[in-house]
């Protein structure tokens, strides 16, 4: 007999999933007996949270959703936080769990792991939300959340299956159906949207995390118009670090908003305008511009933060194509160079000299890795690179400083990001304090052949929230933490470790990462 179980294994191979992430347990134990034989590899995590951050890393860098298999209960509590990440950066992924068995479920008579109604709490942090209550209505959920991955915003979506369906026969299900593409932009709209365009005399671009997968087009598109590209964090790489174009600095920085704010008309690609990449600190909120082309896959999110004159709504690539084959005036490449060249210098002058500091750190690692890929936590080398890093190409930063903004992502995300992109050597930039969230995930890294360099940030505690209650004038409590010995913890797992004390030290071991794939933490003992 084919279950239940078989069914949804088969189903994922049959829409391209390589990887599972996963953690099993008595309730899911039919997903389980459906791995055997398939193609789909397991990577089992050490925590749920885990899970999800590993999942999303994979999704980042694959351009294909992370799957994860959870237990009812605690599994889905778990792995939430990790929903919240992704559904705020729009990554997709999806997360199919056991409940307890059709009459059990939410009873309150406290069976194993019950949790009245996970549905619910997985709602507020996925695009769909479905707990499946007939194994006969699998082919249509799943038909949904891969038309949700295919053609809409991508977000995560949660399937819940009772444990007694999990069992029972598929025989009969027919495998889902794969259908669905995304809004195409009005010709109408596409035609205002050109004329703006080819008029313009100082348009800037403003690219997001939407527009991840449209590089090559949004460079085809800056370089007619001659228009500098502001890349939010999401964004960071779509134009190259040197390209004379490219404003790889936070739009929160006064002087990214004089260059916008100077602008006769802004095109705006994927990006939310949202206030952990506009407004960063909360200071004042990111005036909308008045000749606003708005690009978006999210007809919601067309509307929210800044009210465009154009809306186009569609995927960035399809829609900047069909934008690039509109009149947008004569080509005029070297336009904006100048303006971009003044704002990267004068943002960078603007800026703290301790944030310089961390640049220099995080150039001296893009310059001796270029082909890394950097994932980060929340913690201050990350904070400097939002403002200001250009990292070299599509894919190479990303980190959970901005959006939900969770500690303990970094680790887990480069075990995802490394199963993605296996020939690409992972650079995590972890605090001591976000390591410690998710410090059981060391073990999958060798279980993955990672290559990998763990750079641990030690300021022995809450760095960033001590300088925050200073700054407000709090006698700092609870923030002075007191990391483990973490060359003893690199042991424990069997990794190597070096203390990093010098630039030329770090520039040193990064380059011997690059020759020779390894796992190694290097602690830098920072103020
Ligand atoms: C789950 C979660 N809990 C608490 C916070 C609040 N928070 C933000 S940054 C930070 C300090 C993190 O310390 P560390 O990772 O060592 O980075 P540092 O600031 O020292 O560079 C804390 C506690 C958070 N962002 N996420
Ligand atoms: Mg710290």
């Amino acid at each position: 007999m084919k279950t239940v179980g078989h069914y949804l294994i088969e189903s994922l191979e049959a829409a391209g999933v390589r990887h599972v992430f996963g953690i099993p347990g008595v309730h899911n134990l039919e997903l389980y007996r459906g791995l055997e034989g398939a193609t789909l590899r397991h990577v089992t995590g050490r925590h749920e949270q885990g899970l999800g951050f590993m999942a999303d890393g994979y999704a980042r860098l694959s351009g294909r959703p992370g799957v994860c298999f959870t237990i009812s209960g605690p599994g889905v509590s778990n792995i939430t936080t990790a929903l919240g990440q992704a559904y705020g950066d729009s990554i997709p992924l999806l997360v199919i769990s056991s409940q307890n068995r059709r009459g059990e479920a939410g009873s309150g008579r406290g069976f194993l792991h019950e949790l009245p109604d996970q549905r619910a709490l997985t709602l507020p942090v996925t695009a769909a939300s479905f707990a499946i209550g007939e194994a006969a209505e699998l082919p249509a959920v799943l038909a949904q959340a891969f038309a949700i991955f295919a053609a809409a915003r991508p977000r995560p979506v949660y399937i819940e299956i009772p444990l007694d369906i999990l069992g029972a026969s598929a025989d009969a299900l027919p495998l889902p159906l794969h259908h669905g593409a995304p809004p195409r932009a009005e010709p109408s709209a596409l035609a205002a949207a050109a004329a703006l365009l080819a008029g313009a005399r100082h348009p800037v671009v403003l690219a997001g995390g939407g527009a991840v997968h449209a590089a090559t087009l949004l460079q085809r598109l800056v370089e007619h118009l001659g228009a500098p590209m502001v890349m939010t964090t999401n964004a960071r790489g779509l134009l190259p670090a040197a390209h004379p174009l490219a404003v790889a600095m936070s739009p929160s920085l006064p002087a990214v908003r004089a260059l916008i704010g100077a602008a006769d008309v802004v095109l705006a690609v994927g990006t939310e305008i949202g206030p952990t990449d506009y407004d960063m600190y909360g200071v004042s909120e990111f005036p909308p511009p008045a000749n606003l082309i708005r690009i978006d896959i999210d007809a919601g999110q067309l509307a929210r933060s800044a009210t465009p004159r154009v809306a186009l709504l569609g995927d960035a690539a399809q829609t900047l194509q069909l934008l690039l084959q509109r009149n947008l005036g004569a080509p005029r490449p070297g336009l904006g160079a100048d303006a971009a060249a003044a704002t990267r210098r004068q943002a960078l002058d603007e800026m703290p000299p301790v944030y310089q500091g961390h640049l220099r750190l995080l150039n001296l690692i893009r310059d001796t890795l270029p082909d890394a890929v950097l994932v980060g936590d929340s913690t201050q080398l990350v904070y400097a690179g939002n403002l200001g890093f250009a990292a070299a190409r599509p894919g190479s930063w990303f980190n959970s400083a901005t959006g939900y903004g969770t500690l303990g992502y970094a680790l887990p995300a480069s075990v995802g990001a490394g199963l993605a992109a296996p020939d690409r050597p992972i650079v995590c930039l972890v605090g001591d304090g976000g390591l410690q969230f998710c410090l059981g995930e060391l073990a999958v890294l060798r279980e993955v052949d990672a290559w990998i360099g763990i750079i641990v940030w030690n300021n022995r505690g809450y760095g960033e929230i001590r300088s925050s209650m200073l700054a407000a004038g709090i006698r700092p409590v609870g923030v002075d933490v007191q990391p483990p010995d973490f060359a003893l913890l690199a042991a424990a797992y069997g990794y190597t470790h070096r203390l990093i004390e010098t630039p030329e030290a770090l520039a040193d071991a990064l380059a011997q990462l690059g020759r020779q794939r390894q796992i190694i933490m290097l602690e830098i003992a920072a103020d």
